[in-house]
């Protein structure tokens, strides 16, 4: 087993997130706490490890985002990585540096990476006819192309990938293609641009996966599938005509950008050397480094293969020696989707669960898609924190402390304990330390909360409570053994539940930062004599009330998107007549949302940005406890256009958005049902 080797440091990478959203629990099951609690494994044993991560800026996703929001791509990153990276610190991920691909040091990384390559040969110059859009005049990325997939016949593939299936595309394989931009069918243009030659370093791909038939199957199987089919690995574009990315160096590549999976991947090069310029070349050139990329199963081909590939053509660099992937995390019953709004984002779990990071996290690791997708739920989430972390570890570390501080005025027993406990945890660690090794993180975790578990069952078997009567030394004998296992589980529980061991060491009244992952098993972590602190709660019930209201808001969201409007019930008190010169003073026109957001400290307004044509208005409506701002981008809508402006929490709001009551007390906007040109008047 690699791991055994004697590695002199670890390089760990989580895949670099684009910054056209912010994160979501798909996000952090599939590759952020895995990456994360590795890397606090490491180091609770003392390893040397740099833990990288970075917003990815570049690349059509952000491009995208920034058209369907009407703001430029450089709004969108900022927006964005500021969001990510808050939501990393929140959650306990402890990355060495979480920098950006925009930064100044990466475009000068991955420029120099290209350059090297480019000097040496290393790629081929090809004209290829690319898919180009005469309406809007531009070169079509793969991802501004939509058509039917050759394989599944799934209409809405993508030039790069199908979605459905998972097989990667070329924009010329899809049938009926087109323009994501104008909807228009794009015609075939020559361009020229840099390929990797993969078809010819397919034999050092096969040698090196060759040498990594240890990695989980489901990455290792997808890399062999990727050699195997069909005619192998083909020569793949490292250029794209695009404006948004870091410029191909070289003269003659005007209006042309390296591909975002060139650049992107140098990112954890470029943020090593951001965090650590006189230091970060033994984490990337040293033979004993060992570099590990956490991901989610749709990177598989770009690190397994292209990043490999480059890395070994450039020539100095190691490449990873595993790539744990996981599989997708699905929330109930549905594909998480950015665009849907189909997610549990972090941001937004943290308003509704305050300082209950660590039962996310629990439950996110205890059903993580390490080998299969699996599936988030409300009531399983509220299940696993009620049945277990209250009631096997809160309740066990609860217990103890009060039972000391009742019976031994909070200090521990002098005593040494009983002997087996330390073979029992001893036992525990090398199971969990196997099982984290293999990056098996569900079955690690399951072995922790095995330890509380035996805490418990000592305290039901033992009962203190009622052998303090008669034997107040054995009692003594038992609350010490309980107070080590806390201790053991204080260090155990770490990489998982942060959170929870440094309670856990505060009220222990010890300094976490003395122990390491050896000291697992120790019998005397917490000394006889050594006063305690307060008992306090770990973790609280979670209410039906708290997660039927998260689940209504998910109902809400799919309701929004089901185009199926019932009749009204009550008949709506009638208003006064008007003459038809009233109604005609109404200017109303379609417009569409391109832009949504909350109002801050006004729980009902929601701001929006309406294209109306010729002008683009703010308008701040009263909607937002019916809809959440990112569901509503893309809507188009019917505006009163010459409503007297008037400010709104300081907030010009220029118009009004017509809504109708539903049946069921919801509202929904009133909007053209074939879509029309902004601006289109309506009477
Ligand atoms: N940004 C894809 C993703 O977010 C991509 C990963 C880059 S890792 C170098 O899924
Ligand atoms: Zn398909």
């Amino acid at each position: 087993m690699p791991y055994m080797k004697n590695w002199k440091r670890y390089t760990v990478t989580a895949a670099l997130p684009y910054a056209n959203g912010p994160v979501h629990i798909g996000h952090l099951a599939g590759c952020y706490l895995p990456s994360d609690i590795y890397v606090r494994y490491l180091r609770a044993n003392k390893r040397d490890v740099l833990f990288v991560c970075g917003s990815d800026e570049h690349g059509v996703p952000i491009t995208i985002k920034a058209r369907k929001e009407g703001v430029s791509p450089q709004q969108i990153v900022d927006k964005y990585h500021e969001i990510m990276k808050q939501s990393f610190v929140d959650f306990g991920i402890s990355f060495s540096i979480y920098s950006r691909t925009s930064s100044k040091t990466h475009h000068e990384t991955a420029s120099a990476f290209f350059k090297k390559m480019y000097d040496e040969g290393k790629f081929i110059e090809q004209e290829t006819d690319q898919y180009y859009d005469e309406e809007v005049n531009q070169f079509l990325a793969d991802r501004y192309i939509v058509g039917t997939c050759p394989k599944c016949g799934n209409e809405n593939a993508y030039g790069d990938q199908c979605e459905k299936c998972g097989t990667s595309l070329s924009p010329t394989d899809l049938i009926n293609p087109h323009s994501t931009l104008s909807g228009a069918k794009p015609v075939l243009r020559k361009t020229k641009n840099w390929f990797l030659p993969l078809d010819k370093l397919q034999p050092h791909i096969k040698a090196y996966l060759d040498e990594h038939k240890d990695w989980k199957v489901n990455v290792y199987g997808q890399c062999k599938s990727w050699l195997e089919t069909g005619d192998g690995l083909q020569p793949r574009s490292m250029t794209r005509d695009l404006d948004w990315g870091i410029p191909v160096p070289v003269a003659g590549a005007e209006g042309k950008v390296l591909y975002v999976w060139f650049d992107a991947p140098i990112g954890y090069i470029s943020n090593s050397i951001e965090l650590l310029p006189n230091d970060w070349e033994k984490y990337w050139k040293d033979k004993d480094t060992r570099l590990i990329h956490f991901i989610g199963k749709d990177n598989i081909v770009f690190h397994c293969i292209i990043f490999p590939a480059m890395l070994m053509e450039h020539g100095e660099f190691i490449v990873a020696d595993n790539v744990p992937a996981n599989e997708f995390l699905n929330l109930e019953g549905d594909k998480i989707s950015t665009s849907r709004n189909w997610a549990v984002w972090l941001h937004e779990y943290l308003e509704a669960f305050k300082d209950k990071q660590d039962e996310l996290r629990y439950v996110l690791t205890s059903i993580a898609p390490e080998t299969k997708d699996s599936e988030f739920t409300w009531k399983d989430y509220q299940a696993r924190v009620n049945n277990e972390l209250v009631a096997i570890l809160g309740n066990l570390v609860n217990r103890v402390m009060v039972l000391t501080d009742k019976y031994f005025e909070g200090n521990v027993p002098d005593t040494k304990g009983c002997d087996d406990l330390q073979k029992f945890i001893t036992e525990q660690r090398e199971k969990v330390t196997q099982s984290i090794e293999e990056f098996r993180f569900r079955e690690a975790l399951s072995e922790v909360i095995n330890v509380a578990r035996h805490g418990n069952q000592l305290l039901s078997e033992k009962e203190p409570w009622k052998l303090i009567k008669t034997d107040k030394e054995q009692t003594g004998v038992i609350l010490y053994d309980c107070l080590q296992i806390i201790a053991n589980l204080g260090i155990l529980c770490e990489p998982f539940l942060p959170f929870t061991s440094k309670k856990i060491f505060d009220m222990l009244q010890l300094d976490a930062t003395a122990f390491s992952w050896k000291d697992i098993g120790r019998q005397d972590l917490v000394p006889a004599g050594h006063q305690l602190g307060k008992a306090a709660l770990l973790y609280q019930k979670v209410e039906d009330e708290i997660i039927d209201a998260q689940i209504a808001k998910l109902q809400q969201t799919k309701a929004m998107s089901a185009p199926t409007p019932e009749p009204v019930k009550a008949e709506p008190t009638a208003k006064a007549e008007i003459t038809y010169d009233d109604f005609a003073k109404l200017d109303l026109r379609a417009g569409t949302i391109i832009a949504a957001e909350k109002v801050e400290k006004a729980d009902k307004l929601l701001k929006l940005t309406v294209d109306l044509g010729s002008e683009t208005r703010t308008i701040v409506s009263g909607i937002a406890a019916h809809f959440a701002p990112e569901a509503i981008v893309g809507f188009q809508v019917c505006v009163v256009a010459n409503l007297a402006s008037r400010k709104l929490r300081g907030i010009e709001s220029k118009g009004m958005i017509l809504m109708a009551d539903t049946a069921d007390g919801k509202l929904e906007f009133v909007s053209p049902k074939n879509l029309t040109a902004n601006g289109s008047m309506i009477s």
